[in-house]
């Protein structure tokens, strides 16, 4: 029987096992392969203390071009140990790369003089959103993923997703770059994932991902979620709850985390499954506790009406990410959100009346964003305060001001030449994955030291209303050093 070594990079999550894993773990069952897991995120983490584990934070999420040589020894020992020391016992050594924060990791492991090994009988194959971004920076020509095979680093690239095209590479196909096509398969036909083996102490929250759907129905300007699924598709609602039911008697796992980009992309499919899941748990006592959250877009009444949110209620959704981006509509609309001030007060009036709390991800300084829209910011901390008051606002995010992030519609030259976008300094080139440097000639004033100047008044603003933050700790730690380059 063939074996494969299921390996994901840093820098993840810790608190629910990786989808990618689980997804893999399910297409090796179908096609008769034994697997083992490894997830290198934390085994980083627990060799690292918490100041060491931030020297490589730093490194990963483009904070720092580089990392302290200490940290690098460590990761190096422990990339030896659990990968290349036992590399030669399996067929394939299979590695995810979540984003674009496993880029610098990733580059390094992978050219590690003993894993490059030319005559290797192993084959390595490599997936994930991340090796679709450019390692040479925002305008850059050259994916993580197409560098790795042009060096024989890798002999599989998978693009999009992995679920038919790694079944066919554990089949001896030997293409080596697999791009996904216009129209992906129905998402229906794929296996569903398999966290058996997967040792779930080493994880905070006692939960699977689960995904209804991928891609998205918008296509907002800063979100590269078109480029890694070019169409929005949805599996049946029965299958859904079917894989809930699989995971809950497999697993004892009763919380689900959805993968979605958003859960309520069919609005129609979303109430199905809420509504037979609502059956579901009101027939099946076994499964009284199931409860979800997801990732949901803010759309008109008229789209989710009142008895929406309901069913919502009835079948244990209990919390909602949204991003809302920013509470000038005028901004919304040029990020292409499409949606208004009216339909948030109307979302945030039924999750209250429900009691699904809610977790708003904002950017600040979008290129076109005036004082104005700034006061709008502020002045929507006070009118959503009180929402937070009885937790349906259960945290805000602020995040570490708008970064250029390739493979966005931002970065589109037309885009780069509509907002007159440049990289002070240089006129290419600019960190690999994302820049926060970035300046535009059409709105002067936003600059990198006013942007971090905007944040940091919201910050404010958000203590003194007292609406609780996520992770607001490492957003500030990540702005001082932004502030670093003033
Ligand atoms: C859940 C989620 C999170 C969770 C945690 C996820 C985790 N495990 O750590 C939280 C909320 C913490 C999070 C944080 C962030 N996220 Co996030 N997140 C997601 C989300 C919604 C789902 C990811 C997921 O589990 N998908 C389901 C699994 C099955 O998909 P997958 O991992 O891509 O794997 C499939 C394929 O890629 C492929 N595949 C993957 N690995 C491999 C390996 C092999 C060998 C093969 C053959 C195939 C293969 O096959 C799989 C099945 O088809 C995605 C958007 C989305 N809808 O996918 C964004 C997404 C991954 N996140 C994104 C970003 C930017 C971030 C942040 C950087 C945001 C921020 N600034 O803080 C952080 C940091 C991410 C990190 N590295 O830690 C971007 C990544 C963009 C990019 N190209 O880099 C995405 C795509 C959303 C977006 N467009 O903005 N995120
Ligand atoms: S930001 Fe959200 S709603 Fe917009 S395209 Fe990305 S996933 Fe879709």
């Amino acid at each position: 029987m063939k074996r494969a070594l299921l390996i994901n990079l840093p820098k993840t999550d810790l608190m629910v096992p990786p989808a990618a894993l689980g997804v893999l773990a399910g297409v090796c069952n179908e096609n008769n392969v034994d697997y083992d897991f490894l997830d290198f995120n934390v085994t980083l983490n627990n060799a690292f203390n918490d100041d060491e584990w931030l020297v490589m934070d730093n490194w990963l999420t483009g904070v720092t071009d580089t990392c302290d040589q200490e940290i690098i020894n460590t990761i190096n020992e422990k990339w030896q140990r659990t990968v290349l020391d036992r590399a030669h016992e399996y067929d394939f050594i299979c590695i995810s790369v979540l984003s674009y924060w496993g880029l610098h990791i990733a580059m390094h492991l992978l050219s590690e003089p003993n894993f490059v090994n030319e005559s290797r009988k192993y084959k390595i194959v490599i997936g994930g959103g991340g090796c679709q971004n450019n390692i040479d920076g925002i305008r850059g020509s050259t994916s993580l993923g197409e560098w790795l095979l042009t060096h024989n680093y890798v002999d599989h690239v998978v693009y999009g997703d992995g679920e038919t095209t790694f079944a066919e590479i554990l089949q001896g196909s030997n293409q080596t770059l697999v791009k996904p096509t216009a129209q992906e398969n129905d998402l229906d036909s794929y296996p569903i994932p398999n966290y058996k083996g997967i040792n779930f102490d080493d994880y905070k929250a006692d939960a699977v991902f689960i995904t209804g759907s991928r891609g998205c129905v918008r296509k907002c300007s800063f979100c590269d979620i078109e480029t890694i699924w070019p169409v929005f598709r949805y599996r049946k609602a029965e299958l859904i709850i079917e894989e809930i039911k699989r995971h809950y008697y497999d697993l004892g796992v009763e919380h689900f985390e959805f993968t979605d980009s958003l859960i309520n992309g069919s609005v129609s499919n979303f109430y199905k499954f809420n509504c037979l899941l609502a059956e579901e748990k009101a027939r099946n006592s076994d499964l009284k506790n199931i409860s979800y959250v997801g990732q949901f877009i803010a759309r008109p009444r008229h789209q989710m009406l009142p008895i929406h949110y309901e069913a919502m209620y009835h079948a244990g959704c209990n919390q909602l990410t949204i991003g809302i981006e920013s509470f000038s509509e005028r901004v919304r609309n040029e990020m292409k959100k499409k949606f208004s001030n009216q339909d948030i007060d109307y979302h945030i009036k039924q999750c209250a009346r429900w009691g699904i709390s809610n977790i708003w991800l904002m950017i600040v300084g979008y290129p076109t964003e005036t004082l104005e829209d700034h006061m709008d910011n502020l002045k929507g901390i006070e009118r959503y305060a009180p929402y937070a008051k009885t937790g349906v606002l259960e945290m805000i995010r602020w995040g570490t001001t708008l970064h250029y992030i390739d493979g966005t519609p931002l970065t589109r030259q037309h885009m780069i030449d509509r907002y007159q976008i440049y990289e002070p300094g240089s006129d290419s080139n600019i960190r690999p994955g994302s820049s926060y440097t970035w300046k535009t000639a059409n709105n002067p004033d936003l600059t990198l030291q006013e942007r971090i100047r905007r944040r940091l008044e919201l910050h404010s603003k958000t203590v003194e209303y007292r609406i609780p933050q996520a992770r607001p700790l490492e957003d500030l730690l990540i702005l001082d050093r932004m502030a670093e380059e003033i």
